[in-house]
C-alpha cells in the first residue's frame, strides 16, 4: 500500500520535472544567458531566506572551474528526515514543483510568492545537482541527474558521507547544455545581483568566488549601511543635494525602510523592493511612498512660504525630481502581479509605506531643515520647467491624434499606411495649389507654406510654438517634438515616410530651406538621422525642340549637355519659380517618384543649415549682408 503510493508519486514527480524540461521559459523566462543566472538566484534565495528566518549570516556563491556553480550557507540545513510522502524532505523539495524549503510557514514570516521554491526546477534544468546537508552531526547526500535521483535511500533516507559539528546546505550545480543555449554563467551580472543582495540585507556576508579558468577572483559583499550605502552607490560620480536620509518603521507587520537621497540632475530613480525581490513594476508600496512624499513637501512648502497662497501645488514628479530613492518592504504574505510577476500587489502595503513616511519622515525633517529646503528645492526647479513647457504647449492645437490642420491648408493623403506616405512643404500659396492638384492624392500630403517660417534658432520657445506654419508642421508630422527639457517626440507616430521641402531654386527658396532644416534640427533630429527628410529638386529648363521630344533639365550641367547632344532648333524655357509650373508640369517633373529628383538630407546639411540661419538672423550685420549679397548675385546671373 506505501509502496503502491510511493510509485504514483514518483510518476506525478518526473511529470512535473519533464514540463519545466519541455518549456523551462515558463519558470525561469528563457533560456538565455538570464534564465541561466537566474538558475543561482532561485537557490540563493533560498539561503536568503534563512537569513531572513534569523539562522544564517552567510552564504558562499563560487562560479566553479567546470562550469558549475556551489551555493553554501550556515543555515539550519534543509530537513532531511522522513517526509509524509514516504522519503526524505530533502527529496521532496528537490522534486516538487512549487514545494520549496517552505514546510512550516511559522518559521519564514517573509516568504516571498514563487520566490525561493524554484530549487525543483533548478534541479529540473541541471545535468547535475549535488547536495549536502549538515545538520544532526552528519553530512547527509544526495545527487540528481536531470532532477532524476541517482542516490539510493536506506530507508527512504539519505546516506550520510560523513560527521560534522556545522549547520548548513550546500547546493553544486551543472547547467544542462541540452536546455541552455549557453551554459556560461555570467559573473558581471552576478556579482551586482550579490552585491544588490548585501545591500538589502546588512547583517549577510555573500562571500563570493569565481575560480574559473583566468578569472580567478574574490569578493566578500558586506554592507552594514544597507539601503542608505546603496542610495550612495546609485549616485555615485552625481552630484548630491544632501547626505542620504534613512528611516525606517513597522506597521501591521509589514517592515518598511526608506533611503533616499536628491542630486542635482532632472531624472527620478525610485526602485522598490519586497522581500529583497526587486519589483520592476512598481506597485502598491511604491504608491504609498509618493503619495504621502507629494503631500508632505507641499505641506512644508506652504508652511515654510515658499508656496504661496496663489501657487498651485507641486506635482508627484516635481517632489521627486532629482530623488534616487529605495523603497523596501518585508510584507509576511506578499501577493505579485504583472507581466513579469514583479509588482506588488497586497493593498496593505500602500498604507503601511504611506504611514512610515508621514511618521517617521516628518520627524526627521523637522530636525533637518536645511535638507528639506534643499529637497523643496529641487521641486521648485522642477515646477519652473514644468509650467514653461505647459506654457507653450498650450499656445499649440497640437496633441491630437487626429489630422486636423489649424489653418485648413494642409492637403493631407487618403492612405494611412506612413511607409507609403509623402509630405510636400511647398513654398508659396500658387505652387501649393498647382501641387494640391498634380499630386497622387493616395499617398501625397501637400503642406503649403507661406514665405518665410519663423526663424528657430533666434526666437523663443513660445514664439515657435504659436507660429501657424510651425504649429501646422508639427500636428501633421503626428510625431511630436523634442526641445530642453521635455521630450515628447516618437518617431513611431511619424505619418509620412518622407518629409520633401520644395521650394524655389533661388535665394529665399534656399532661405525656406534653410530655416526648414533649421526647426527639424533642433525639435525633430530624429527626423533628419533616420533619412526621412528630403528636398525636392525642381527643373531649372525646360527644352521644347522643332523635332523630337520635350525635356526637363534639373541644372546649368544638364543644359551644356543637352547643347552637346542635340542639333536643330529648340525653344528654351527657364523656370523662375515653382508657381510657373502648372500641376501636371509638377506633377511630371517634381511629384512623380518616378521621374523626379530628390536630395536626401544628411545630418551634415541640417548643421550647415542650422549655423547659416544663425549667422543670417544674428546680430552680426558683416557676414549677413555678405551672405545675401552673394546669393543675390547668383540669382542675378541665372535671371
Ligand atoms: C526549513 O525549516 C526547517 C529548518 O530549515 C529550513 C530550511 O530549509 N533552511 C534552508 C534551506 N537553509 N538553506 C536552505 C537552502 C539553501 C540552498 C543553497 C538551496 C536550497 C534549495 C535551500
Amino acid at each position: 500500500m506505501a509502496k503502491a503510493q510511493y510509485n504514483a508519486d514518483s510518476i506525478t514527480v518526473l511529470e512535473g520535472l519533464e514540463a519545466v524540461r519541455k518549456r523551462p521559459g515558463m519558470y525561469i523566462g528563457g533560456v538565455g544567458t538570464k534564465g541561466l543566472n537566474h538558475l543561482i538566484y532561485e537557490i540563493v534565495d533560498n539561503s536568503v531566506d534563512e537569513h531572513l528566518a534569523g539562522f544564517c549570516n552567510d552564504i558562499w556563491v563560487s562560479l566553479e572551474e567546470d562550469g558549475s556553480c556551489t551555493v553554501r550557507d550556515n543555515g539550519r540545513g534543509i530537513p532531511v528526515e522522513m517526509h509524509k510522502k514516504g522519503m526524505s524532505a530533502e527529496r521532496v523539495v528537490f522534486t516538487t514543483l512549487h514545494a520549496g524549503g517552505k514546510f512550516d510557514n511559522e518559521s519564514y514570516k517573509t516568504s516571498g510568492g514563487l520566490h525561493g521554491v524554484g530549487s525543483s526546477v533548478v534541479n529540473a534544468l541541471s545535468e547535475r545537482m549535488e547536495v549536502k546537508v549538515s545538520k544532526n552531526g552528519y553530512i547527509h547526500r544526495d545527487c540528481y541527474e536531470r532532477g532524476i535521483p541517482v542516490v539510493e535511500l536506506e530507508n527512504g533516507l539519505l546516506p550520510t558521507v560523513g560527521r560534522t559539528k556545522e549547520t548548513g546546505t550546500e547546493i553544486n550545480f551543472i547547467p544542462d547544455g541540452e536546455i541552455f543555449e549557453k551554459t556560461r554563467f555570467k559573473a558581471d551580472w552576478l556579482k551586482s545581483r550579490l552585491h544588490e543582495t548585501a545591500y538589502l540585507n546588512p547583517e549577510l556576508t555573500i562571500h563570493y568566488a569565481n575560480r574559473r579558468h583566468g578569472e580567478n577572483e574574490t569578493i566578500d559583499y558586506h554592507e552594514p549601511d544597507g539601503l542608505t550605502a546603496y542610495v550612495k552607490e546609485l549616485n555615485n560620480g552625481k552630484t548630491p543635494v544632501h547626505d542620504p536620509v534613512y528611516v525606517k518603521g513597522s506597521v501591521d507587520k509589514i517592515e518598511v525602510e526608506i533611503a533616499f537621497q536628491f542630486v542635482d540632475a532632472f531624472e527620478e530613480n525610485v526602485f522598490g523592493f519586497c522581500n529583497n525581490i526587486f519589483t520592476q513594476e512598481g506597485g502598491t508600496h511604491l504608491v504609498g511612498f509618493k503619495t504621502r512624499f507629494t503631500a508632505m513637501i507641499n505641506s512644508y512648502a506652504r508652511e515654510l512660504g515658499i508656496l504661496k497662497e496663489k501657487d498651485s501645488n507641486f506635482t508627484g514628479a516635481d517632489t521627486r525630481n532629482g530623488m534616487t530613492a529605495v523603497v523596501a518592504v518585508k510584507h509576511p504574505d506578499p501577493i505579485f502581479e504583472g507581466q513579469t510577476k514583479t509588482k506588488l500587489a497586497s493593498a496593505d502595503a500602500t498604507k503601511s509605506v504611506f504611514t512610515v513616511t508621514g511618521d517617521e519622515l516628518q520627524r526627521f525633517f523637522d530636525r533637518n531643515l536645511e535638507i528639506l529646503k534643499g529637497v523643496i528645492g529641487c521641486a521648485e526647479k522642477s515646477a519652473k520647467i514644468r509650467k514653461a513647457e505647459e506654457k507653450a504647449k498650450t499656445n499649440m492645437l497640437t496633441k491630437s491624434r487626429f489630422s486636423f490642420d489649424s489653418n485648413g491648408k494642409l492637403a493631407n493623403c487618403e492612405s494611412r499606411d506612413a511607409s507609403r506616405c509623402e509630405i510636400f512643404i511647398v513654398e508659396g500659396d500658387s505652387a501649393g495649389g498647382s501641387a494640391k492638384s498634380g499630386r497622387n492624392r493616395q499617398y501625397q500630403a501637400i503642406l503649403p507654406i507661406r514665405g518665410k517660417i519663423l526663424n528657430v534658432e533666434k526666437a523663443s520657445m513660445d514664439k515657435v510654438l504659436g507660429n501657424a506654419e510651425i504649429k501646422t508642421m508639427i500636428n501633421a508630422f503626428g510625431c511630436g517634438f523634442s526641445e530642453g527639457y521635455g521630450n515628447d517626440f516618437d518617431i513611431t507616430k511619424l505619418r509620412y515616410d518622407k518629409i520633401i521641402l520644395m521650394t524655389d531654386a533661388d535665394v529665399d527658396g534656399s532661405h525656406i530651406d534653410t530655416l526648414l532644416l533649421t526647426f527639424l534640427y533642433r525639435f525633430m533630429p530624429e527626423l533628419i538621422t533616420d533619412g526621412h527628410v528630403y528636398i525636392a529638386m525642381p527643373p531649372l529648363f525646360k527644352v521644347i525642340p522643332k523635332k523630337g521630344n520635350e525635356q526637363y533639365l534639373y541644372d546649368e550641367k544638364d543644359l551644356e549637355r543637352y547643347r552637346k547632344t542635340h542639333t536643330g532648333d529648340f525653344t528654351l524655357q527657364r523656370y523662375k519659380g515653382l508657381g510657373e509650373m502648372d500641376a501636371e508640369q509638377l506633377w511630371e517633373t517634381t511629384l512623380d517618384p518616378e521621374r523626379r529628383v530628390l536630395k536626401q538630407v544628411e545630418i551634415e546639411d541640417a548643421r550647415m543649415a542650422s549655423e547659416i540661419t544663425q549667422m543670417l538672423m544674428g546680430s552680426e550685420v558683416g557676414p549677413r549682408r555678405q551672405f545675401i549679397y552673394e546669393h543675390a548675385d547668383e540669382a542675378e546671373i541665372d535671371a
